[in-house]
């Protein structure tokens, strides 16, 4: 692992081996040593003629087909390293009383009618809305490395990224989401068949060695000097990352170490997509850092919505480019509204439906402000409730497909 080509506000392009491309007629392959044979292509039966089901290249070409994650038997994670580093002591005896269960019913029931009714607004708004299966995550299970339940097929952002015409599962970083594939494995297959390219990242072992077990959780102060450091709980025993750690803007993509994304797993996506794209390291004051769309939210070419609360330490690479950073408005979520894996920053992880439509909360009205203030209607639904197991419509969403093309904007 060469360290050095991860430095901050440095762009990871590196050269990827070419693909073989599948849809050729023929492909030649070596045969037992030096004879050769031409075989049949063995892979996509597909129309090749018609456009793959997946393609989408930044966040706000208009948008026309959209996973929605599900809060159904949604569970509680454990009280282990990688979640004590993402929230705060106060919200530990939550994870203590109710780490493996489901999260509470009553709740959880308001969740799924807010997203019921959010994949309605989106189907109103011409979009059609896909959705993962159900599973019961309350299931225990063991792996040679570790035991744990699951978790949810909540926030689809967190697992899935498509870039171009190539989706791909991301290998998170939480044992309690190890099998969260499960939920998508039926969309995956019909996207695969249709002709879209389907990848999924090398699933870690999630062994005690990914996770640093003394890791400083207590104090805030010490986490941000660490994270300063480039020191997160996860360590660099092997790739992991959560797409929601990573921003598209065209042939730019830009991407946060995190709480559950380390140096290894940025590598592996940079080699993985090849020069076509670059891949731009950020670093945020962030002392909790987990996934990028609550900090940094590019809503339109050179337009990012900033968390005034984790500065950007490269914004001036933006600045310099001409790119327009607006700071969101402070949330308007009362202090006593359950938010128990995440902060009140979801107020900016909206979810653009072209470059003049976004949807935010309708509770959030500086927001709407804001964006009615850039020429941007905003489409106002409540998911507070839901917002309450971690995420906002950005995470709560993959896109699966835009109408745009690969494009550079940086
Ligand atoms: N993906 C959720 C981000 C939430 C936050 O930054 O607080």
């Amino acid at each position: 692992m060469k360290r050095a080509l991860l430095t901050y506000g440095s762009v990871i392009q590196l050269q990827a081996r070419q693909n073989v491309i599948a849809s050729r007629s023929k492909l030649v392959v070596a045969v037992q040593g030096t004879r050769k044979q031409h075989v049949d292509t063995v892979g996509p039966k597909v129309d090749r003629q018609k456009k793959s089901p997946v393609c989408s290249y930044n966040e706000w070409d208009p948008l026309d087909e959209v996973i929605v994650g599900r809060p159904d038997n949604a569970c509680v994670p454990s009280l282990t390293p990688e979640v004590k580093a993402i929230s705060s002591p106060q919200q530990w005896e939550f994870f203590r009383k109710f780490g493996g269960q489901f999260f509470p019913q009553e709740h959880l029931k308001k969740a799924v009618s807010q997203i019921e009714e959010m994949c309605n607004v989106l189907r109103h708004e011409g979009v059609t809305v896909r959705r993962p299966d159900i599973v019961d995550w309350s299931k225990a299970y063991e792996t040679p490395d570790f035991k744990s339940k699951g978790m949810y097929a909540a926030m689809p952002r967190d697992i899935l990224i498509v870039i171009g015409e190539e989706i791909i599962e991301a290998p998170m970083a939480w044992r309690s989401r190890f099998f969260e594939y499960r939920a998508y494995r039926s969309l995956m297959k019909e996207y695969f068949q249709a002709g879209a390219k389907w990848t999924t990242a090398p699933k870690p072992l999630m062994s005690d060695e990914l996770y640093d077990q003394n890791y400083p959780v207590e104090s805030v102060e010490h986490r941000y000097k660490l994270s300063s450091e480039g020191r997160y709980v996860t360590t660099e025993f092997e790739p992991c990352f959560d797409a929601a750690d990573f921003m598209r803007c065209g042939k730019d993509i830009f991407a946060q170490q995190s709480q559950v994304t380390n140096l290894f797993g940025i590598e592996w996506m940079a080699r993985h997509l090849g020069p076509d794209y670059k891949i731009h390291l950020l670093q945020f004051k962030d002392p909790n850092a987990m996934h990028i769309d609550g900090t940094f939210n590019v809503v339109g070419p050179g337009l990012v919505i900033v968390n005034p609360a984790r500065p950007c330490l490269q914004s001036e690479m933006f600045k310099k480019a001409g790119w327009k950073l607006v700071e969101a408005p402070k949330p308007m979520v009362p202090d006593d509204h359950p938010l128990w894996m995440t902060s009140k920053w979801l107020s900016m992880n909206v979810l653009m439906l072209d470059e003049q439509r976004v949807m935010v909360c309708k509770h959030e009205t500086p927001t709407i402000k804001m964006f009615e203030s850039l020429g941007i209607k905003a489409i106002p639904v409540d998911i507070r409730f839901a917002n309450s197991i971690g995420g906002g419509f950005h995470c709560w969403t993959t896109d699966v497909r835009r109408r745009g093309v690969l494009e550079s904007y940086f």
